[in-house]
């Protein structure tokens, strides 16, 4: 987008060429270079930061990084969060890295092979969720292996007057270790004291962005147990409609990942969902492996 066209759009500019995925969210970022952080200006960095707080997603496409490069990236923006209860899938080396993959590692396949089928926002079980996530692909199926996203300005945008007055004062209980989770379903056990750094934590419904002013909706179907001074029973009918609501087609955008592609996302307005859309009764048919790797920023 050019210059003029952004600033008439009251729209943050990056130093770089840009291309719009959709319409609400999702930029394609041209031509920086991830492998040099050390290029970035304090002020490109708030410009990417800015400009990520208003499309909740940068695509970076056919860029060849290394772990090293991935993480020095990642910390040009701020501190990394604590991979807490993924720091089992770190690839050698570099505990700090999430591998999520259908592969086999060491002969055993991956617990992570049906990782993020839910709707969720990464983190958002610790007092303080994640800010932001950079997701980098190695490898993708000939067909299929994308990923959803889901855009909370927007979810929030569509509530009635009446439900947003509701869900103003309102906050949710966020636990891993919850009824409604799927995620943790075939893993390892976690031990006591992983499930110490995953006690949950309480998040108002509706949450303003710093950077932007606008308010989201932050319930992601993965994490959230229950409305705080609710029972689960009581909170499951407005939330099963506000998971419905939050995911309906308009609000998304679907990537169709290529090798080296990297998305980072605004882990506050965007939840995300990764589909079974590959043919998962042949994961070890290399036309079908899955590898990617993530870093969270605190
Ligand atoms: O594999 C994906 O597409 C997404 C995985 C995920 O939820 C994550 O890395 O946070
Ligand atoms: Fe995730």
């Amino acid at each position: 987008m050019a210059e003029q066209e952004a600033l008439a759009a009251g729209r943050t500019r990056v130093r770089s060429e840009t291309r719009d995925l959709s319409w609400a969210s999702g930029t394609e970022v041209c031509g920086l270079d991830l492998s040099r952080p050390q290029d970035l200006s304090d002020a490109d960095v708030d410009a990417i930061m800015k400009l990520l707080a208003e499309r909740g997603i940068l695509l970076f496409r056919g860029r060849k990084i290394s772990h090293a490069q991935h993480l020095d990236f990642t910390r040009r923006f701020g501190p990394l969060a604590k991979t807490g209860l993924l720091t089992r899938y770190a690839p050698p080396g570099f505990p700090d890295l999430f591998t999520v993959t259908n592969m086999k590692v060491d002969g055993v396949r991956s617990e992570t092979w049906n990782a993020a089928r839910q709707w969720h926002s990464d983190q958002s079980f610790l007092p303080v969720p994640a800010r932001a996530c950079l997701l980098r692909c190695e490898k993708v199926p000939t067909l299929g292996g994308d990923t959803m996203f889901a855009n909370m300005y927007l979810a929030y945008d569509g509530l009635s007057a009446g439900l947003k007055k509701t869900l103003e004062g309102m906050s949710a209980f966020h636990c891993v270790f919850n009824t409604r989770a799927t995620v943790l379903d075939g893993r390892k056990e976690f031990t006591p004291e992983e499930k110490a750094m995953a006690g949950g934590a309480t998040h108002p419904v509706i949450r303003t962005h710093p950077l932007t002013g606008r308010k989201y909706l932050f319930v992601n179907e993965q994490d959230v147990d229950h409305f705080d001074g609710w029972t689960i029973k009581e909170s499951a009918p407005l939330l099963d409609y506000l998971y419905a609501h939050l995911s309906q087609p308009a609000y998304t955008y679907r990537h169709k990942w290529q090798p080296d592609d990297v998305i980072m996302w605004d882990n506050q307005t965007m939840q995300h969902n990764a589909l079974a859309d590959y043919d998962l009764d042949n994961l070890d048919a290399p036309e079908n492996h899955r590898l990617m790797f993530r870093s969270t920023l605190a």
